[in-house]
């Protein structure tokens, strides 16, 4: 199968947040480069964004186009599971092996984060209402080996991976998330369960989560391997990019 190796320009955004007009004419700007020149420009969108941001020395603007989201996916579509068909194993160097449903989940104590979303690429949404289940918490109750030393996440797009060290892992704003902004998390978005890594950027952050395996070491991701992002991915502190911190 063959993978982009940057980033998509924005596939939608479910945020009706006011625009400034800049940012509308900016948005149709791309749009119209994209419907003309079709998907090889794709991984133009960096380029356009990167020297606004350069001359302006707030960097604000670099954080064009504004409060929106972009639903990404680097398979064909969204893949699809109803919620009662929904599993999510822990499995690896475990005592326990887990296969938890999304009830299983959702009665759980509940982890709430409010906290800006940002994309290494540059776009950022704040004030983003996040909920979902320690993965503290799941890994306690699966019981981790004395070996272990790094998670392995698996998406059930069949493609898509990441990784985290297991002390990242045990961080109180790491979430295993059902509900975004008080509603179920949707397809687009990762639904019914994605990660949500709070203090890195959104590509650490796995949709449509469908495993996590505990290892001996830590296993570059997919971005980390086709686009090569950092593995350690802090907001701020990663990538060459100095954005504010969610
Ligand atoms: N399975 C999967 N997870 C993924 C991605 C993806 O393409 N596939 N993209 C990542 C990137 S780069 C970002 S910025 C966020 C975007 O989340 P959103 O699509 O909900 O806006 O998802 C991350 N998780
Ligand atoms: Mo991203």
């Amino acid at each position: 199968m063959a993978m982009p190796e940057t980033e998509p320009t924005p596939a939608g955004d479910d945020r009706g947040a006011p625009v400034g007009r800049r940012v509308v004419l900016g948005l149709l700007g791309l749009g119209a480069i994209g419907v003309v020149t079709g998907s090889s420009i794709q991984g133009g969108l960096d380029a356009v964004l990167t020297p606004v941001q350069q001359i302006d020395p707030t960097g604000l603007t670099g954080l064009l186009p504004g409060a929106y989201f972009r639903y990404y996916t680097v398979t064909d579509g969204y893949p699809s599971v109803t919620d009662s068909a929904y599993r999510l194993v822990v499995d690896g160097l475990v005592d326990r092996r887990l296969d938890l449903t999304l009830d299983d989940l959702q009665l759980l104590p509940p982890r709430e984060l409010v906290r800006a979303f940002q994309c290494v690429t540059g776009w950022r949404v704040p004030g983003v209402r996040w909920k979902g289940v320690l993965l503290s918490n799941l890994l306690d109750q699966a019981g981790v080996q004395p070996r272990a030393k790094a998670l392995r996440f698996r998406s059930f797009d069949g493609v898509y991976t990441e990784s985290l060290t297991l002390d990242e892992a045990r961080r109180d704003d790491v979430i295993v998330a059902y509900s975004l902004d008080d509603r179920p998390l949707s397809q687009a978005h990762g639904g019914p369960v994605r990660l949500y890594v709070a203090p890195m950027y959104g590509y650490k952050s796995i949709k449509w989560l469908s495993a996590i395996d505990v290892v001996s070491s830590v296993e570059p991701g997919y971005w980390e391997t086709v686009g090569n992002y950092d593995v350690e991915a802090w907001v701020g502190r990663s990538n060459g990019r100095n954005d504010p911190a969610t």
